[in-house]
């Protein structure tokens, strides 16, 4: 007799609900957030598929389990479209995440206690970068560098005097929330100057990237950092580039290190990613993922927000919304119940704390995925203007909702079942 096997809707009629209800915000609204994407539905059934019952840690013809007959072929065509897509030496796809990835970076060349510099969260940053609430804030002795006060770009005078100073082990090069192309050459030559090694942390532009779209650190950082489902349109995980010389080290990080069997369903997940990214056409999401946020950045600034640095060279664009008489938090709120998902977000020197701070985040992959474009992005920016100038109007906001699900209506989400 077949074992009992009821599909998800019979088995568990409250979570069944609730991921239909997922499935139509993501698909009703404009989503915003600068790290979210939709992942393809061959993402998705390989991410959903048997590959999650199997255990097989090690590495390929290398497990401490039986039965990798098909693991092995999987994890192998993952790295091996990785490594033609980024041009690693070597890759590793078994973090589980981006903060792991990171973490077992610092297991692969750090004792606790040792120095390390990254860019500070407040700047743009990210917790793992040395951030203080961060274990890596906590384990070692972190030094960040910031964004000059005028132009809010990366002081790269500051982050050589302090690698002077300080003489870190690991000098981190990455951001969330930072609106400008990285100079991964010039921070080799401080890497170099003090004998740091040097980790680009590209979860956020991976997909801009291997689109063409941002210059790649791959060949100059001796390691690339990365999570799998932000520009880069994956599942939800991690993967590590580097030299050939640092390979055997960040395998050894990552397992035994730090974890224990990969995911290998998201393993086949990121490999159906890297196939889609490996296609024409993900070069030419990549150049509209930046023209969309170029011209909503533009947009905006003629509507008299904010826009952090003038622009924007990349996904995403940071506005202070103090002058328009909200703060980022009562902004995105008032966003969210007029159908536009954002963050709020502490924009360089903040006066304001984290959880209520003077911007909001905005990011275009996921509005560029669905293919919009210009005119699109206009009509945000209009929609953006209307609900900060009257956060608290519910019928406005309500009517707007409804204007933005009649777009969403006209551009189906990769994924999205409706
Ligand atoms: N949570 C991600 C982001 O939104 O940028 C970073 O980890």
């Amino acid at each position: 007799m077949p074992a009992f096997d009821p599909a998800l809707a019979e088995s568990d009629p409250e979570i069944s609900r609730l991921v239909a209800e997922e499935n139509r915000l993501e698909h009703d609204k404009l989503r915003l957030i600068a790290s979210e994407n939709y992942a393809s539905r061959a993402v998705m059934e390989a991410t959903g598929s048997v590959l999650t019952n199997k255990y097989s840690e090690g590495y390929a013809h290398k497990r401490y389990y039986e039965g990798q007959q098909v693991v092995d072929q999987v994890e192998e065509l993952a790295i091996a479209r990785l490594k033609q897509l980024f041009g690693a030496d070597h890759v590793n796809v078994q973090p589980y995440s981006g903060s792991p990835a990171n973490l077992a970076v610092y297991l692969a060349f750090c004792a606790p206690g040792d120095t390390i510099m990254g860019l500070a969260l407040p700047a743009g940053g990210h917790l793992t970068h040395g951030h203080s609430v961060s274990i890596t804030g906590k384990y070692f002795k972190s030094v960040q560098y910031g964004v000059r006060k005028d132009d809010h770009r990366i002081d790269l005078d500051e982050v050589r005097a302090l690698a002077r100073q300080h003489r870190p082990k690991l000098l981190w090069c990455g951001t969330t929330a930072y609106p400008r192309t990285l100079d991964f050459g010039a921070f080799r030559a401080i890497a170099d100057e003090v004998g740091a090694i040097l980790v680009a942390d590209i979860a956020h532009i991976s997909g801009l990237v291997c689109g063409g779209a941002h210059p790649s650190p791959v060949g100059i950082a001796d390691v690339v950092t990365s999570t799998t489902h932000k520009t880069f349109r994956g599942p939800r995980g991690g993967m590590i580039f580097c030299k050939k010389e640092h390979a055997a080290a960040i395998d050894r990080a990552v397992f035994p290190g730090l974890q224990g069997g990969p995911h290998n369903h998201v393993t086949a997940g990121i490999a159906v990613a890297a196939r889609e990214a490996l296609a024409p056409e993900f070069k030419t999401y990549a150049a509209r993922v930046v023209e969309n946020a170029r011209t909503l950045a533009a947009a905006l600034a003629e509507r008299g927000f904010g826009v952090i640095t003038g622009g924007t060279d990349n996904h995403l664009l940071l506005v202070d919304v103090t002058s328009k008489g909200v703060t980022g938090k009562q902004l995105a709120q008032a966003l969210d119940r007029a159908g536009i998902v954002l963050n709020y977000n502490s924009v360089p020197f903040d006066p304001r704390k984290p959880f209520d701070p003077s911007g909001v985040r905005i990011g275009t992959p996921a509005m560029t995925t669905r293919g919009m474009g210009k005119d699109e992005m206009r009509a945000l920016a209009g929609w953006i203007d209307r609900v900060t100038q009257a956060p608290g109007d519910e019928a406005g906001l309500a009517k707007i909702a409804a204007e933005v699900k009649d777009l969403c209506a006209k551009f189906p989400a990769p994924g999205i079942r409706v």
